[in-house]
């Protein structure tokens, strides 16, 4: 691959090409535990995943995941510092040390792995990127996007998927590409383009923070996987075995029925597999660096996967999305947690 084209795939700024951005070596757990906060990326706004509310709070599913970090280590989901961060800054900023953890709509791909020495700890969310049109356009299918204006953020994989959906269909578009989010959705509001692309669970908050959201249509094609997960520096092995294990077992415990609300009864359960997630049986939390109850604190934060998706994307939310891919395994999703065990 060309210096040019690894740099636009990889999304790194100039700071890392020059060699500013160090590597930050093993012992997160450590650094995290002595200075008592959890720092994790999200995005500077996105409905549903990471924005703030009126009174200052973040919320949303990645910082919902943040904060079952932070209870899982530091038995207080609260003892978050969350840095926004653009598609362009957010792997400098976790290579450079700035944050523990990135919790922001970013897609497992192979080159952000193997070229930028990350980590995707699972996945949390399966997408796929989609077209928000102006209705006026008359399209009724990506394919009849030949010639149109579409606005793109600057350094995610949605601009290359963008590329190559129109490169394999024989089509061409003028590309307006924007550094952050909300300018491009302005510029899209704005009329400086007829269709904005974006993962397709981002696109639906698009639509409904338009002053006319009938003046818009989300197009039914997904023209691309976006598996969307944490991320960790790929130079701390137990750092990253912990944010996987933080992931399954917001899972198993949907699979296993414990929710927030059901917690105390599994407290007093005699299942084993309830028994070795909450701790009293296995010791799996001290060979995480941890207290036996960590996967209990993680789920007493704010539920476990279901609660947490239907509070920020599902039917508790104005997103309304349903669980589609991101259901159970065993209810006809793709969700796949490996046991505790
Ligand atoms: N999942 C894709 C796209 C993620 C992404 O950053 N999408 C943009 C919109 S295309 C976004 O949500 N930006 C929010 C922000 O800039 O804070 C990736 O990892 O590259």
């Amino acid at each position: 691959m060309s210096k040019a084209n690894w740099f636009r795939r990889s999304g790194l700024g100039l700071a890392a090409l020059a060699g500013l951005a160090l590597p930050v070596s093993a012992g997160t757990l450590d650094s995290v535990k002595q200075r008592g906060t959890l720092q994790c990326g999200v995005s500077e706004g996105v409905t549903g995943f990471s924005e703030k509310d009126a009174q200052g709070n973040w919320r949303g599913f990645d910082v919902d995941f943040c904060r079952a970090a932070a209870a899982a280590i530091l038995g207080d989901a609260g003892k978050v510092a969350f840095t926004p961060l653009s598609a362009s800054q957010r792997f400098d900023a976790l290579k450079g040390g700035k944050v523990d953890l990135l919790a922001r709509n970013s897609t497992w791909t192979l080159s952000r792995e193997a070229e930028l020495g990350l980590a995707f700890a699972g996945i949390t969310y399966h997408d796929g990127q989609g077209f928000l049109a102006k209705r006026s356009l008359k399209a009724d299918t990506a394919l009849s996007l030949d010639k149109a204006k579409i606005c793109v953020e600057a350094g995610t994989t949605t601009q290359l998927n963008l590329a190559d959906f129109f490169k394999a269909n024989s089509m061409t578009y003028e590309e307006k590409v924007y550094p952050n989010a909300a300018a491009a959705f302005t510029a899209f509001e704005s009329g400086q383009c007829d269709v904005l692309t974006r993962d397709q669970s981002a696109l639906h908050g698009d639509r409904l923070r338009l002053a006319k959201p009938t003046d818009a249509i989300v197009l039914p094609d997904v023209i691309s996987k976006e598996p969307l997960g944490p991320v960790v520096r790929s130079d701390d092995f137990s750092w990253f075995t912990l944010m996987k294990w933080v992931n399954f077992a917001l899972v198993n415990a949907e699979e296993l029925g414990i929710s927030s609300a059901s917690l105390d009864d599994a407290l007093k359960s005699q299942k084993p597999d309830v028994r070795r997630f909450t701790g009293a049986e296995g010791g799996f939390g001290q060979a995480l660096g941890l207290d036996a109850d960590w996967a209990v604190r993680a789920i007493r934060a704010g539920g476990n996967y279901a609660e947490i998706y239907e509070r920020n994307l599902g039917t508790g939310s104005a997103l309304g999305i349903p669980r589609g891919l991101n259901q159970l395994w065993n209810m006809g999703g793709i969700l796949y947690a490996p046991p505790l065990l």
